[in-house]
């Protein structure tokens, strides 16, 4: 098999691409198709041409690895689809997959296109910070008109084969063997004369009125994003300008979002959250165990949100709780998050129910005795912990994983009261539990292999992005948000206001900066955590104005008042008494309050998860810089775009990352140090230790 075989089947040539495991549009690929091209135009007893992809799917997209190449070693992608654009006999792109991006793009520069119903279509380039850069954003929207081609370029979503049929993406739907059905298609059209170009039709629905719209709506959707607004101005060119003139822009812009921070940022994440996947150690073979029933021990917030995740993926779970009330309100609040969906029109009554129907209530943990896997979710405190896990070890069936979701507690001392330790992990979900995509999976020292490999498999199941982590204070995400907290609150202290400390994160693209953060958490957790870890390294207990402000009673939104104030729309306000409160510490502390830009916040709030972020890795409780970035996206809101912390710190240089930590008093991390030293980023770091 070569990169594109070509196949005769009489009239017909037929082009199919062997890349796997994707058929990406990588070196070889281009020239394999112009090889193709060249024959059938070449043979006279050829009369159209059929592109097909061998294996699970058509061509998923440009390859996405050589975006870092120079443009001239580059895959042709674009002199491809000139010259399918260009070519005398009728071309038809068979689909099955996924036609992703320049995929797609390939199939839009054919003369026609066949689908199977479930196939997918779409340009997420978007995703990734770019733009569709191989006539997507001309082509699509003369095929499907301005609006649906605005919405399915700035959505990055694909649509199935059977909306593209009728939308005119597709010209017929293949219902049973797709290479038969595209060449008897092709058979049927081979001479159809003159060929229908796509270039040669105009948009649909293109008034001024449907781009406003968009470039109104991306400020929502995309806030502070390049490609988005390009893709918008490049549709506009398509109902507004000649192809030619369209085409051109196109490349120049694709350029331009390809080579911004942005795309780096986005690009790297895709490449990571798939890298964070692979534990080292684990393989394909690592058994791992069939999980039918779960177990929750406390129905709590976060209990509750954890249970209806198994709940969405029709799994039963078993709920645990010590009293009826609690029990009751448990469900209650399950059953109420699952109303609201079908208010909402995102699910039925009967799914509803359904759901419900799954969930079992106990007050008894016996009822446990035959869960699959069991999840402690009771409030963070070792001794109930320890308590919990010992009466598990007798009832729980051998083999069941026992599951704790602490997000601070040492798991190996939780593990150390069973008589089964390689059975116990950390599951740590983020609030809201249905909705947080993060799952830090902990792994203890006696953790065994197959609990981890079934673990990461149940993370995929419940559609959550699982990051393996180490067992520390903290493991990965909130050890590093703590750093985060202390330096905050360290800036306002010196002089800024709380509402510019956050604001400086917003600027960052964060959706909440550090203290509307902790008001929607509530003030009281982080207060204990301090108070707690004050008490463990026999420091006196924590006096700062945070804690001061906890002491009043505002605890954040959830006592209508924290660092801010809240209306009844949950909308912060400074208030003056914090503002007094504040100034009064300092005046106590004897701290003249200095004036703080927003650039030395963003980069001391930054740097101190990077600085933290680079400790845990070099201690190992991280696998990769990769893995901190992806918990960052998935479990903190640090926006995909920036591609995480440590990315973040890779874009602005380690070494001036360094020195900005020494300006502001923090010590950098002797890894972070030596890496600058280096002139190496995080990535190369990552890359190095892969390899090794
Ligand atoms: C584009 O096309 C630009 C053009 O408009 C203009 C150019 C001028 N490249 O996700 P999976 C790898 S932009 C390179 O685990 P799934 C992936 O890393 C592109 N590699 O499988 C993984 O590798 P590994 C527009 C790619 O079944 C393996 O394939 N296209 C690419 O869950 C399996 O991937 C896109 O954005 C790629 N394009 O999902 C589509 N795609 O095994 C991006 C995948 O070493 N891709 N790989 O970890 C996807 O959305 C999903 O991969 C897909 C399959 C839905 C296709």
């Amino acid at each position: 098999m070569s990169i594109v075989d070509q196949i005769r089947q009489d009239d017909i040539l037929v082009l199919s691409i062997n890349n796997p495991p994707v058929n990406a549009f990588s070196p070889g690929v281009p020239e394999g198709l112009k090889a193709g091209l060249d024959a059938a135009q070449a043979d006279d007893t050829v009369r159209a041409v059929v592109i097909i992809g061998s294996g699970r799917t058509f061509v998923a997209g440009a390859d996405i690895k050589t975006f870092n190449m120079p443009r001239e070693q580059a895959p042709d992608l674009r002199g491809t689809v000139e010259k399918l654009d260009r070519f005398p006999k009728p071309t038809v792109a068979a689909i099955h997959g996924t036609a992703l991006g320049g995929g797609l793009e390939l199939a839009l520069a054919c003369t026609y296109r066949v689908a199977v119903p479930d196939a997918q279509l779409g340009l997420p380039e978007v995703k990734l910070g770019v733009l569709p850069g191989a006539g997507g954003t001309q082509r699509l929207p003369r095929v499907v008109g301005a609006a649906k081609g605005l919405e399915m370029m700035l959505s990055g979503n694909p649509i199935r084969g059977a909306e593209a049929r009728e939308l005119g993406l597709v010209d017929e739907l293949v219902q049973g063997d797709l290479l038969e059905g595209a060449v008897r298609f092709a058979r049927a059209h081979a001479d159809a004369r003159p060929l229908p170009r796509i270039s040669e039709r105009s948009v649909e629905g293109g008034s001024p009125e449907v781009f406003a719209a968009a470039r109104e709506s991306i400020k929502k959707t995309h806030r502070g994003q390049l490609s988005p607004s390009l893709i918008i101005d490049l549709a506009e060119m398509a109902a507004t300008q000649p192809f030619q003139t369209g085409w051109e822009a196109e490349a120049e812009k694709f350029m331009q979002a390809k080579d911004s921070p942005q795309s780096r940022g986005l690009r790297h994440i895709f490449f990571a959250e798939r890298e964070s996947a692979k534990i080292p150690g684990l393989s394909k073979d690592t058994p791992t165990l069939d999980i039918r029933s779960v177990g929750i021990i406390g129905a709590g917030t976060m209990g509750g949100g954890i249970a209806m995740n198994f709940l969405n993926v029709g799994i039963p779970v078993t709920i645990v709780e010590t009293a009826q009330e609690a029990l009751d309100r448990g469900l209650g609040v399950i059953r109420r998050n699952y109303e609201n969906s079908a208010k909402k029109g995102r699910m039925t009554m009967e799914d509803v129910e359904k759901r419900m129907a799954l969930l079992t209530p106990t007050l008894n943990m016996e009822d446990l005795a035959d869960a699959d896997i069991i999840i402690e979710a009771v409030f963070e405190n070792m001794d109930v912990k320890k308590e919990i896990f010992t009466k598990l070890d007798a009832i729980a069936k051998p083999g069941a994983i026992l599951a704790t979701n602490t997000s601070t507690l040492d798991v190996n001392e939780i593990a150390s009261v069973t008589g089964r330790p390689e059975s116990v992990i950390g599951l740590h979900f983020f609030s809201p539990a249905n909705v947080m995509k993060l799952l830090e999976i902990v792994r203890a020292d006696k953790t065994s292999d197959s609990v981890l490999a079934t673990s990461m498999a149940l993370a995929k199941k419940i559609r959550k992005v699982g990051v393996v982590v180490g067992v520390c204070d903290g493991f990965v995400g909130n050890r590093m948000i703590h750093r985060y907290g202390d330096e905050a609150r360290k800036i306002v202290e010196e002089g800024a206001a709380p509402q510019d400390v956050d604001a400086s994160m917003n600027a960052l693209g964060l959706p909440m900066g550090p203290f509307q953060m902790s008001d929607m958490a509530g003030l009281d957790i982080g207060y204990a955590i301090r108070q707690h870890q004050a008490k463990v390294r026999g420091e006196p207990k924590p006096d700062g104005w945070l804690d001061r402000i906890v002491e009043r009673g505002r605890k954040g939104q959830k006592t209508g008042a924290g660092i801010y104030d809240y209306d009844e729309q949950r909308k912060p306000r400074p208030n003056d008494e914090m503002e007094e409160l504040i100034s009064s510490y300092r005046a106590e502390k004897g701290i003249t309050p200095r004036e703080i830009s927003q650039e030395e916040s963003t980069k001391r709030l930054a740097y101190s998860l990077v600085n933290e972020g680079a400790k845990i890795l070099e201690e190992g409780i991280a696998q990769r810089a990769g893995d901190i970035d992806v918990i960052y996206i998935y479990g903190y809101g640090f926006p995909a775009y920036r591609g995480g912390p440590m990315q973040y710190a890779d874009e602005m240089g380690l070494q001036n990352v360094v020195a900005d930590l020494e300006k502001y008093g923090q010590t950098p991390a002797p890894l972070l140090r030596r890496l600058a030293e280096e002139g190496k980023t995080f990535a190369q770091y990552d890359a190095e230790k892969g390899r090794a």
